[in-house]
């Protein structure tokens, strides 16, 4: 069905690890030997009441327990990959936590490895096409994520940009200044999340202390006009993801999320899904959620599809593609 909701568009903001639904985690839980502290897919279902980031992060961080083998790696890629593109999206930027598998002892390479086996012939099985962001733990030293990013030279094929997630307040983006210089330094394209449930002092330290391209989130932006402005004037690029803004509780209801607003004051942002396993919907749903609770008309969503190719890391061309 041609639903305005599944418009081509890019995906910019999602993590892989946040694609993995309860049905594949037993079933590679089982494969690998790995015990679950759910009984079964409904108990572990509800579990996904979260209170705030922290306690998203606590269970998403368990549950990477099944992830083992580059085969577990490409299955959850693969999977995401199908699901995207029949809601529509024909680009997907893709955020992996490397150090969240190297402390369980699986080695990077597997990781990338794995991933990249499903991301390459996505363009072929799924006609999307794919960029791989690896993102550092913010609540690790920064001594482990330099480690982390001298850790894939062999793999720099692969990958196309740095980006920072985790627990933010009490993080900010200048802790990782070094790290982004050296990734500059390597060719690598820069995000960051910002402004999450940080404030917006760290949106404006993400663009001038680490050089980001792009903020992930940006929420929190909106309390400070003269950043907003500079956003606007910059052309900035803000990945949205109200579904997780609500599960998370930074904003209470979606009917509350300040997108439209966002959209109003000429910010350039784009809706994304960030963790669908956990958030209750895939970019298409989430699309199809704000319509309904924000009255987005056909074309808004089309102004958000054309978003989110202008601020993809594609050439023109590769975008015209694309869309
Ligand atoms: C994340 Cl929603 C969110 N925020 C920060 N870090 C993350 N990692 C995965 N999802
Ligand atoms: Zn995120």
């Amino acid at each position: 069905m041609n639903l305005p909701e599944n418009l081509p568009k890019a995906e910019l903001h999602l993590h892989i690890e946040g694609t993995l639904e309860p049905e594949l985690a037993f079933a590679l839980a089982a494969r690998n030997g790995v015990d679950l502290p759910f009984a079964d897919t409904h108990e572990l279902r509800e579990a996904y009441r979260f209170g705030d980031l922290q306690s998203f992060l606590d269970l998403y961080y368990a549950l990477m327990a099944v992830l083992r083998t580059a085969d577990d790696f490409t299955e959850l890629a693969d999977a995401y990959l199908a699901r995207a593109a029949a809601q529509g999206v024909r680009h997907a930027e893709v955020f992996f936590d490397p150090q969240a598998h190297t402390a369980r002892g699986v080695p990077v390479g597997t990781v990338v490895e794995g991933l990249a086996r499903a991301l390459e012939r996505a363009e072929e099985r799924h006609g999307v096409t794919t960029r791989l962001i690896m993102c550092f733990l913010r609540d690790l030293p920064a001594e482990s994520a330099m480690e982390t990013l001298e850790s894939v030279r062999p793999y720099l094929r692969h990958i196309t940009g740095v980006g920072l997630d985790s627990a933010e307040v009490g993080h900010p983006p200048a802790k990782f200044r070094e790290v982004y210089e050296a990734a500059g330094a390597m060719g690598l394209r820069k995000v960051a999340h910002a402004g999450e449930e940080g404030p917006p002092a760290y949106v404006r330290e993400a663009l001038d202390v680490l050089g980001v391209e792009r903020v992930d989130h940006g929420l929190r932006a909106m309390e400070d006009p003269e950043l907003v402005e500079r956003l606007v004037r910059e052309r900035v690029p803000l990945t949205l993801c109200p579904l997780s803004n609500v599960r998370l509780r930074a904003v209470d209801v979606l009917e509350d999320h300040p997108l439209r607003a966002m959209m109003d004051a000429g910010l350039m942002v784009t809706v994304n899904s960030d963790d669908p396993a956990y958030f209750g919907g895939y970019v298409g749903e989430t699309f199809h959620a704000v319509r309904e609770a924000l009255g987005l008309t056909p074309d808004d969503l089309r102004r958000l599809a054309r978003n989110s190719f202008e601020a993809a890391f594609l050439d023109d061309d590769e975008a015209l593609r694309a869309r």
